[in-house]
């Protein structure tokens, strides 16, 4: 396969071989959009208006439920019905990072049932390879019922000023999904990390096709005040992002739907050129 950030999503959907990613690029290609909404509200009305609103414009609905002061069976009912209506994923930005054991019980179970609802999780690999082997052990499972059907992205770098997820930790990050294509879809990171090997030389023995997502975009603001760092939808592409992620820029704008209209239009724009380019 020629670098993967040229192939067009609906080659990359019929060649991948884990059906999260297969279906994530058949949304994106269906709705001309690579967009994720990072919806930080704080309480379910706000989230649940947000998924509705922003749904049309959507490939992916990015939440993190412990903000959400309310959140309770309803909330999800309510996210899994927007995420079928409006045909978009939804993944919890719940940087998982404790040991193997306790991830495991924090992801299926626990008082936010993530595995029930969470199309993809993110989570961090501070601890080691532990925690990787835990998530993949559960979703693998014969047991476990949503097989096939979740996905984790590895958090290998990070858009705050002075990240430590840098050099080694980042290659550190990469070795490990290679070594775990069943559950590890990809990355959130600022750039494309995975362009050093290709056709068969995956640990799967077939295609490498990591998905990458990026965040801390932003069209109007270079950062904020606590230390993120934007870049633009068209540079994340660049860059090799398959999906940009923005939260503010989008939900705190004066009109959030003419703001994810411009989003998606710029996301898409920058994916048309780099696969056409
Ligand atoms: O666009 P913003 O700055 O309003 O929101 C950015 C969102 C927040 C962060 O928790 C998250 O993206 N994020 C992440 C993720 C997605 O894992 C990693 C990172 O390095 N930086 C970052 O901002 O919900």
């Amino acid at each position: 396969m020629a670098s993967r950030s040229k192939v067009p999503f609906p080659e990359r959907a019929a060649r991948h071989s884990h059906p999260v990613a297969k279906r994530l690029f058949s949304i994106a290609e269906a709705k001309k959009s690579n967009l994720v909404i990072s919806a930080d509200l704080t309480d379910s009305k706000k989230l649940l208006s947000c998924a509705d609103d922003l749904g049309p414009y959507i490939a992916v609905f990015k939440s993190h439920v412990d903000l959400v002061s309310d959140f309770d069976d309803s909330t999800i009912q309510g996210l899994k019905d927007l995420a079928a209506k409006h045909n978009f994923m939804i993944f919890e930005d719940r940087k998982l990072v404790d040991i193997g054991s306790t991830v495991q019980k924090q992801y299926h179970g626990g008082v936010m049932r993530i595995s029930d609802w969470a199309d993809i999780v993110n989570l961090s690999v501070l601890g080691g390879d532990g925690i990787v082997e835990a998530l993949d052990e559960t979703v693998t499972s014969p047991d476990f019922p949503y097989r096939d059907q979740r996905a984790f992205l590895i958090l290998a770098e990070m858009t705050s000023k002075g990240s430590l997820a840098v050099g080694s930790y980042t290659e550190k990050c990469v070795e490990l999904a290679r070594k775990f294509p069943r559950s590890m879809m990809g990355f959130v990171a600022t750039r494309a990390l995975n362009e050093q090997k290709e056709e068969g030389d995956a640990a799967s023995g077939g295609e490498e096709d990591f998905v990458v997502f990026t965040t801390g975009i932003n069209m109007a603001s270079k950062g904020d005040k606590l230390g993120q760092q934007y870049q633009t939808p068209a540079s994340a592409v660049e860059r090799g992002a398959d999906f940009i992620i923005a939260g503010r820029g989008i939900y705190a704008a004066a009109d959030p739907v003419e703001a994810a209209k411009r989003y998606q239009a710029a996301g898409w724009e920058a994916y048309v050129k780099r696969t056409q380019g």
